[in-house]
């Protein structure tokens, strides 16, 4: 399964070099520094001498799994199968149930991850959706980078946040760095009407890879689920099997709440998969497990940081490897 994941990726993603892959797995460990400082270090530990395993080690197991945004359900979840497992193989040491807990964890993201199937379709459309400030922009930018520079992609970007003052001189700005076309009707426009543009132009000049952005404002005076179902109805309308991936981006930084406001768009948007961003910036990464178990759909990549190339394809094996490498 890994292999597998490391090889191929999913939807328009070709198969990553080894080099890429190393260089990815080194961004996402680096990313995970603060967790392994925190609360993960200390997991690792717990789980890394001969003292034998009891209730206390469970109860701090759980209650450091809580500290650190795992979240209430996915922590009971992951200690109750832990110690099945444990019990099951008769382990008696603190370090022999070490991979037993891991593996745990790792199952938590595989349970997500369902085939699927490549498409050949032009321009294939991805839609990206999200609270704001969750880093939708800049992970478009990424991913249009991406691409571009390692797939050799055609790439067009649709300013599709009309609602926030200056998204979408930001949207070109990024189109610009990563030297990608980027169709916008500037601020106060109709969102569905610049889709269509997007959609008109990508086809017309026989682009690859469509990437539209989105607002991110839950408030009553905008209803965004609206917007974002209008935009969704206008995409399909032009093309039926489009849009091809509903990303649907979650600061780590953000916790268990933000968790919860992302569930408000699985309803009307569709989402296909999920990128948590800012790991870099949480000493929190549990909230990747809880992502996962609550979102219901795979995680695809990590935000490692603020530059175009930190971004990671999400490896559900490296990841708990590196929350509990020892350094
Ligand atoms: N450290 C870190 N910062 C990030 C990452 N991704 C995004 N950011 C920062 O988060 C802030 C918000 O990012 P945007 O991409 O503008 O977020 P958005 O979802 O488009 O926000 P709205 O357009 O307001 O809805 C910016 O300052 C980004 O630089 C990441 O992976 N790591
Ligand atoms: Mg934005």
């Amino acid at each position: 399964m890994s292999i597998f994941k490391r090889l191929f990726g999913r939807g328009q993603d070709a198969p990553r070099t080894e080099e890429e892959a190393r260089v990815e797995e080194q961004q996402v460990d680096e990313s995970l520094e603060k967790s392994r400082q925190g609360i993960f270090g200390r997991i690792s530990s717990m789980f890394a001498t001969d003292d034998p395993i009891s209730d206390d080690l469970w109860d701090e197991l759980e209650e450091s799994l809580i500290q650190g945004d795992v979240g209430l359900e996915t922590t009971m979840y992951l200690v109750n199968r832990t110690k099945d497992r444990v019990n099951r193989n008769g382990v008696k040491k603190a370090r022999e149930a070490r991979e037993m807990l891991k593996a745990e964890m790792v199952r938590v993201f595989q349970d997500q991850v369902k085939p699927q199937a490549t498409t050949t379709t032009r321009p294939y459309v991805i839609l990206v959706v999200g609270v704001n400030g969750a880093g939708k922009t800049t992970l478009i930018a990424k991913l249009a980078h991406r691409y571009k520079v390692r797939f050799g992609k055609s790439v067009m970007l649709a300013a599709g946040d009309t609602f926030r003052a200056a998204a979408t001189e930001q949207l070109e700005t990024w189109a610009e760095r990563a030297g990608v076309p980027c169709v916008s009707m500037g601020q106060g426009a109709d969102s569905a009407a610049v889709v269509y543009k997007a959609l008109d132009a990508a086809v017309e000049q026989n682009v690859d890879i469509l990437i539209i952005d989105t607002a991110g404002r839950l408030q009553a005076k905008f209803n965004l689920m609206q917007e974002l179902e209008k935009m969704r109805n206008i995409i399909t309308r032009k093309m039926p099997d489009a849009p091809h991936e509903t990303l649907l981006v979650i600061d780590a930084t953000t916790g268990q709440n933000g968790v919860l406001q992302a569930k408000a768009f699985l309803k009307s948007a569709g989402v296909t998969d999920v990128a948590v961003t800012k790991m870099d910036g949480t000493a929190k990464g549990g909230i990747a497990f809880a992502v996962a178990q609550d979102i219901e759909r795979p995680i695809r990549y990590l935000g490692t940081g603020e530059k175009m190339d930190n971004l990671a394809l999400f490896d559900s094996q490296g990841f708990v490897d590196a929350l509990f490498a020892e350094r």
